[in-house]
């Protein structure tokens, strides 16, 4: 017994003695005193024995040495930690270093706005699939199987099965609605398009649409005239002046785009506007009948309109954007215009 007390008396001024210049000497020291197969265990392994008279005064003493060693060690620790900070020289009073935020994309702000207003006048959110079939994007849409845009040279087909195709509007998203629901209709409904053309200022392989819809009994042309007014005065502001055109559209009868007032040059003639102070922003229309019947509307108890605009458009009136390729090239020069933007 008492050679074992001799023993923990001189590890303990050992470990008194004991010295870290670094973190891993601390750690060392724990592994050697503290650790699984360290000094206390070993000491602690010689209760066995220990005569049971003594029995007592030993876990004392192995309690003793134990809170020690471990004081000891959370002593060495944080003298090392300490001192790292005082040498690394860091004023923790100082603010940290700011940590750049991403940006919400200009399309995104600009599809966001869009939706918001027509929301407000009661419009419900709609999506759909980005790969579509021949019925959803065109024949139900009432393009004959003639039509120029079917054509491989307009249209992206997958491979794989010809009968899919990207979507090259986002019309097919109403028509399923269509399928689904019953009249009264009334849904916005955004998303990526796809068009077979070559990349360049103007034109672009992809961009985006909102499109809308609104079916139900005694849907006229003028309920489609106010609600477009209301939308651009929202989204422009009340100096805005609107037009409208006569226009063509397979899916609408009768159909008609719409200008505004050119927010870029305010009518004076630039680039933008062609020097005719008008930009056309959206196409819109009453939903032709046959389009009506595709899905079992009674085109004699129900009427509806549509309309439809490219957000890369409102996006470049909104923010004075001149190239398209801009929106999809990810330079963060451009994107970080936008900061603060909602
Ligand atoms: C259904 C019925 C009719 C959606 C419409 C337009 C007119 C239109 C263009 C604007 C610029 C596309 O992005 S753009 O190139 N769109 O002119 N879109 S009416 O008509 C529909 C949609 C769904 C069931």
């Amino acid at each position: 017994m008492d050679n074992i007390l001799t023993q923990i008396a001189q590890y303990k001024q050992e470990a008194s003695a004991f010295t870290a210049a670094n973190a891993e000497a601390a750690e060392n020291f724990r592994i050697k005193y503290l650790g699984t197969k360290g000094i206390l265990k070993s000491v602690m392994g010689e209760m066995k024995n220990v005569p049971n008279e003594n029995k007592k005064q030993f876990g004392q003493t192995v309690n003793e040495l134990k809170s020690f060693l471990e004081r000891k060690h959370a002593e060495l620790k944080a003298a090392f930690e300490s001192r790292e900070t005082a040498s690394s020289g860091m004023d923790l009073s100082l603010p940290g270093d700011p940590v750049s935020v991403g940006t919400r994309h200009p399309l995104t702000i600009t599809r966001n706005r869009i939706v918001s207003i027509f929301k407000r006048l009661g419009f419900a959110l709609a999506e759909g699939p980005d790969i579509e079939d021949d019925w959803h994007n065109f024949g139900a849409m009432n393009l004959p199987e003639d039509h120029p845009a079917r054509d491989m040279q307009d249209t992206f087909y997958i491979n794989q099965n010809p009968s899919w195709l990207l979507r090259t509007h986002t019309s097919s998203v109403q028509a399923r609605v269509m399928e689904t629901q019953k009249p009264p209709i009334r849904v916005i409904c955004p998303g990526r398009v796809y068009r077979n053309e070559t990349i360049s200022a103007r034109a672009h392989c992809f961009f985006h649409q909102v499109e809308g819809l609104y079916i139900d009994e005694n849907v006229s042309f003028a309920d489609l005239k106010q609600t477009l007014y209301f939308f651009v005065k929202e989204m422009f502001g009340n100096d805005v002046k609107v037009r409208f055109r006569p226009s063509y559209f397979p899916f609408t009868e009768p159909s008609a785009e719409m200008d505004i007032s050119c927010r870029i040059c305010e009518g004076e003639g630039c680039n933008v506007c062609k020097h005719t102070g008008w930009v056309e922003i959206l196409g819109s229309g009453m939903v032709h009948p046959n389009v009506l019947e595709n899905f079992g509307i009674d085109s004699n108890k129900y009427t509806g309109y549509a309309f439809g605009m490219g957000i890369e458009r409102i996006a470049q009136l909104k923010y004075r954007v001149n190239d398209l390729r801009l929106y999809s090239q990810n330079d963060v020069r451009f994107l970080k215009q936008f900061t603060g933007a909602l």
